[in-house]
């Protein structure tokens, strides 16, 4: 098959034949229709994260396909099976998946990390049946790629770990994917999200996603800004980017007995470690929390959410390219330039 080959550590991945997959008694080989591109691939390419060890290595976590092939073990799937791939991969015997919480699995994998991924023309995802989820006529490959990690990361974030309330005010750090992602499920929840970023374009999408006011943080204090606009603070921050300063801005943002919720990825392999305002959390009473993935129960909610059109991820797609030119999406992540999403197709 076709497949974008990392070789070694920021270098351009290298597009060329490898061989094909070969298929577990509990996997599912699928043909992928739809990968998007995330910012975590960008530092999965750095050697940030700490998880790709051995090369060569293909990237790639938000995927969805047609199923080609069934391991022999396999009960929910079968050839011709339209997917949508969560990146996390439970094993599903440890406490936290039986108590539901499989993307917090005590041996987690994480697809396109501890695995090859989905810059590739097939894909082999093991114990499939636990990690792999229908996807439903009325949602297209497209769509269920740009839900892959950061709509999903989002949504379970803002609903079950922030949980977000009708009328609340929600400031959103980066308007990225997750970003993006976060202020139109925070939105469609009836809150009244501010977007702030230091690109007045990213802004301007974050409008069309439902922000009901935006913030140039390089123009003005956002903190500050976020505090007159809300008279006193958000009930919900949310640091998307995953460096020091939003993260320390978030949290400055909030109203007393806020709530901060941690989106962004660091790409520091020790963690992104940041000052918390030690006396700011005691003095208003403020609660702490992050997001990684999301459970198999949530994904089927929002699954129905897209599906009936409360919800549409579709609409952060800008850009399709082909695998051939992955590269020039690399770049444009890296100089964070470009608006919205990019899915190769
Ligand atoms: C991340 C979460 C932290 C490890 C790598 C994957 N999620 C999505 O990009
Ligand atoms: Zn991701």
């Amino acid at each position: 098959m076709k497949a974008a080959v990392l070789e070694a550590f920021n270098e351009p991945l290298v597009v060329k034949q490898v061989a094909d997959p070969t298929l577990a008694p509990d996997g599912v080989i699928l043909k992928l229709e739809a990968t998007g591109i995330c910012r975590s691939d960008l530092h999965g390419w750095h050697g940030g994260l700490g998880a790709i060890k051995t090369f060569p290595h293909i990237l790639g976590h938000e995927m969805s396909g047609i199923v080609q092939e069934v391991g022999k073990d396999i009960r929910n799937f079968k050839k011709g099976d339209r997917v949508i791939v969560p990146f996390n991969q439970g094993d599903g015997v440890c406490p936290h998946c039986q108590s539901g919480h499989h993307n917090l699995c005590d041996n987690l994998k994480m697809v396109g990390f501890h695995f090859d991924g989905g810059f590739a023309e097939y894909i082999h995802i093991p114990n499939a049946d636990l990690n792999l989820l229908h996807l439903p006529d009325g949602v297209d490959f497209l769509t269920a790629s740009a839900m892959g990690c950061r709509f999903m990361t989002a949504f379970h974030g803002v609903v079950a770990q922030g949980k977000v309330r009708p009328g609340e005010w929600v400031a959103v750090y980066g308007s990225g994917g997750v970003g993006l992602s976060a202020i139109q499920i925070a939105t469609a929840a009836g809150a009244n999200v501010i977007a702030v970023d230091i690109a007045d374009d990213k802004l301007d999408f974050a409008k069309q996603m439902g922000a009901v006011a935006t913030v140039n943080s390089k123009q003005v204090n956002a903190p500050q800004a976020i505090m007159e606009l809300t008279k006193g603070g958000a009930n919900l921050s949310i640091d998307a980017l995953g460096i020091q300063d939003t993260f320390v801005n978030a949290v400055m943002s909030l109203t007393k007995r806020g709530r901060h919720l941690q989106l962004g990825v660091s790409n520091n392999p020790q963690g992104g470690m940041t000052p918390v305002p030690v006396n700011l959390l005691l003095l208003k009473e403020l609660t702490l929390v992050g997001s990684a993935g999301m459970p198999v129960p949530e994904y089927r909610e929002m699954l129905q959410m897209v599906e009936s059109g409360k919800l549409a991820p579709g609409k952060l797609v800008t850009k399709q390219i082909a695998l051939d030119d992955i590269n020039s999406a690399f770049q444009e992540m890296n100089n964070y330039a470009g608006v919205g999403v990019t899915v190769i197709t």
